[in-house]
């Protein structure tokens, strides 16, 4: 748990501690009372000068044990605060080597230090943002008084680690060394020489340290950037109180602030989505992963070309094939604007650019996909192009290469059913824009390997992407849910709502974007073609909204057309609302004998939200999705839902699912059988269950 041992340099003998606790370094109970009994040990002992503080591996400590959050054990002391007091009230000098990662509880472990030097691969942040709480132990309070007020807000509100270049630049480290602990101990034997200075912290005020108006900015971005979250509010809060209280008034107020967050639905729903991520991404089997080190990208539209940027980003070579060298060129031209934009952001170098760009070939020869090691195809939606362009691939990839298709929606079997390795072929769901998105949906075949998938999930981290195992179904799981959301979205139309009522309720309750404005971001085009593709079967008993129909026989298929639901200025995505579609919405109503009424923002987030969730239980139950909380993750990495909601699995939880159940059962009776409860719901919200546990 913590290694102790002691170096001599000249008459100074050093103890240096070394935390070790893998996998991350985190600093739970147990290692806090490891650290504080060898620190009071060191502290006590006359053979002892100075001390240094240091982690095992690529981890100095990744913070405080989230897993104890809202338990006991983080009531076992000594508490983080007090065992950062300790070091900084120390009469030894006690500096920070900072081997590798030093985040959150871990990082402000250091700023209790009286010196402190990162490895040059050091990463040293304050993500606690991410979590829904902030900096708890002093880091609100000690690192304004370090690195200044700005640079303060910047690191806890961001939540983004520092390299060590850049902690150096700031003053939050006094150097950056190869060998960290050696250069650690130089400080340190310095410090008691009395040739360096201890960089212990003046606990004043900071009095004018900052103006009013940058915390009002910093306010205002942070409601920008952060819609509807608490914590970066209260982060910038507990900054502010450094201008105007002592150190330990204001470690008092940080210390309150965080309880309050801490035990808030807010960062329990952050807290399920960061572990759900990483359970998503563990694979049931424990397959023999291949590594990819080159990829076919077939397709050289929106998504193609966004796929060819993730993976061009990731530093893997592509080619990327097109039928005509006009496409070919408009799919070029598409990835070099979008890097151009991201250069322009400071997000890459125009040699980071040159770099990537040089990554991917390009071509209209299927022989040129001869040798890549994956293929992922990105054409039109229709079975039969797809089907072709399978054949073409087996007859010319290589034999062990995994063929994929980006489809939203086709059969993964039947695609499968035309090459000579079903084994071998798979659904990699790209979210658009497909270089942005961190979602993909792995589509599982009914004969694809566990090899393959195992190495579609390791190239999807490779790339940045969160890899959810999905079963094949029409829409698998994202897609599959959204019909039922928007479906219901139709319907409150004619019932009452306007485009702009609807979207504007689902984002106060915090969606990223409402269900009409995003289908005309999507492409009213695409949902109208799966719908037109359902009618054979759809049961003519059902209710069917016509109002997305007839706006599309207009030709409003949305942001590509300059009209949808809403109308659009040239060259503009902001939605205008359109009185001819309410006429329309009206008209749909009137044929449908609709008499239309008030709603409440409150009905029309349980009817769309609580579509999910139903139609979720049903696809958990189907075995297409591997638990609840993998659900959680495709809704908040995919589709936009709030964060700070948990997915809407988390938030049925959150609300508690008797009382979901109930109200379904209340739309099942007013509005039929869509409203049918699913048997998952109905088990577990009469036993007393939550989906979080399943
Ligand atoms: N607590 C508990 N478990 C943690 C953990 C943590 N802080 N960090 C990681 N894990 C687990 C993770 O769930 C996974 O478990 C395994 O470690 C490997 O993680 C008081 C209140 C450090 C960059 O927010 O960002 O300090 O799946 O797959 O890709 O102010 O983990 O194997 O069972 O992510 O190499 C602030 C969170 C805490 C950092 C490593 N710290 N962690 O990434 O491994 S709050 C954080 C990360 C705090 C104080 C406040 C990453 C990583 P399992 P992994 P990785």
């Amino acid at each position: 748990m913590v290694h102790v041992d002691l170096r001599k340099i000249g008459e100074t003998r050093i103890a240096i501690l070394r935390i070790d606790n893998p996998p991350v370094n985190s600093i739970g109970s147990q290692v806090r009372v490891a650290v504080g009994e060898s620190l009071a040990a060191a502290l006590a002992d006359d053979a002892v000068q100075a001390i240094v503080l240091t982690g095992t591996g690529k981890f100095f400590c990744s913070g405080a044990d989230i897993r104890e959050f809202n338990t006991p054990k983080t009531l076992i002391r000594p508490l983080l605060r007090e065992l950062i007091s300790m070091v900084e009230t120390a009469h030894k000098p006690i500096v920070a080597a900072i081997n590798g990662t030093a985040l959150g509880g871990g990082l402000e472990l250091t700023l209790g230090c009286h010196g402190r030097v990162a490895s040059e691969d050091a990463k040293l942040g304050l993500p606690e943002v991410k979590l829904g709480v902030l900096p708890g132990a002093g880091g609100t309070q000690r690192l304004p008084r370090i690195v200044g007020i700005q640079a303060a807000l910047d690191i806890i509100v961001g939540g983004e680690p520092l390299s060590a270049s850049q902690a150096l630049e700031c003053g939050l480290v006094d150097d950056v060394a190869a060998d960290p602990i050696d250069s650690a101990c130089q400080l340190a034997v310095a410090i008691v020489r009395g040739d360096r200075a201890s960089r212990v912290i003046d606990p004043a005020p900071l009095g004018d340290a900052a103006s009013e108006a940058v915390f009002d900015d910093a306010r205002r971005a942070a409601q920008r950037r952060y819609r509807g979250c608490i914590a970066p509010q209260e982060c910038i809060a507990c900054v502010e109180k450094t201008l105007h209280a002592d150190l330990e008034t204001g470690l008092a107020f940080e210390a309150e602030r965080f309880k309050l967050l801490v035990e808030g639905d807010q960062s329990k729903a952050q807290r399920h989505i960061f572990f759900a991520e990483r359970k998503a991404a563990k694979l049931p089997a424990a397959a023999q992963a291949s590594t990819v080190r080159s990829v076919g990208v077939v397709g050289a539209g929106t998504m193609g070309g966004g796929i060819a940027m993730s993976f061009a980003n990731a530093g893997i070579p592509v080619v990327l094939l097109e039928q005509s060298e006009e496409a070919l060129q408009r799919g070029l031209n598409n990835i070099q604007r979008n890097y151009d934009v991201s250069r322009k952001r400071g997000r890459f170098s125009q040699e980071e650019v040159e770099m990537r760009l040089a990554l991917i070939r390009r071509t209209m020869d299927y022989a040129d996909l001869s040798d890549v090691d994956l293929v992922i195809e990105a054409a039109f939606e229709d079975m039969q192009v797809k089907k072709d362009i399978f054949t073409r691939l087996d007859q010319t990839c290589k034999k062990d290469a995994v063929l994929a298709t980006n489809t939203s929606r086709l059969d993964i079997n039947e695609i499968a059913s035309v090459t000579g390795r079903p084994g071998q072929m798979l659904g990699t769901h790209f979210f658009s824009p497909a270089n942005v998105m961190r979602l993909l949906e792995v589509v599982k075949g009914a004969r694809t390997d566990d090899a393959v998938i195992a190495t579609v999930f390791r190239l999807a981290q490779r790339i940045g992407k969160i890899p959810v195992l999905v079963g094949v179904c029409d829409g698998f799981v994202g897609n599959r849910m959204v019909s039922h959301y928007t479906r219901e979205a139709y319907f409150l139309l004619e019932e009452g709502c306007t485009p702009a009522q609807v979207d504007g309720a689902l984002r106060r309750f915090g969606m990223a974007m409402g269900p009409l404005q995003m289908q005309d971001m999507a492409g009213l085009d695409i949902s109208w073609a799966a719908r037109k593709r359902q009618a054979p079967t759809r049961p003519a008993h059902l209710r069917y909204s016509k109002v997305a129909d007839r706006i599309c026989e207009m030709g409003r298929y949305g942001q590509k057309t300059g009209a949808g639901f809403y109308r659009y200025e040239a060259g503009s995505r902001e939605p205008i609302p359109d009185p001819e579609i309410d006429k329309l919405i009206a008209q749909c109503a009137a044929e449908a004998g609709i008499v239309r009424r008030e709603i409440s923002d409150d009905e029309i987030v349980a009817r769309t939200i609580y579509a999910l969730v139903n139609e979720a239980a049903r696809i958990v139950k189907d075995g297409i999705a591997q638990r609840p909380s993998d659900i959680d993750v495709v809704y908040v990495a995919g589709y936009g839902f709030p964060m700070f909601r948990g997915g809407p699995m988390f938030y049925a939880d959150t609300v508690g699912l008797p009382k979901v159940l109930e109200t379904i059962r209340r739309f099942h009776a007013e509005h039929g059988e869509y409203w049918e409860p699913a048997p998952l719901l109905v088990e577990l919200a009469e036993s007393g269950g939550r989906f979080s546990e399943r």
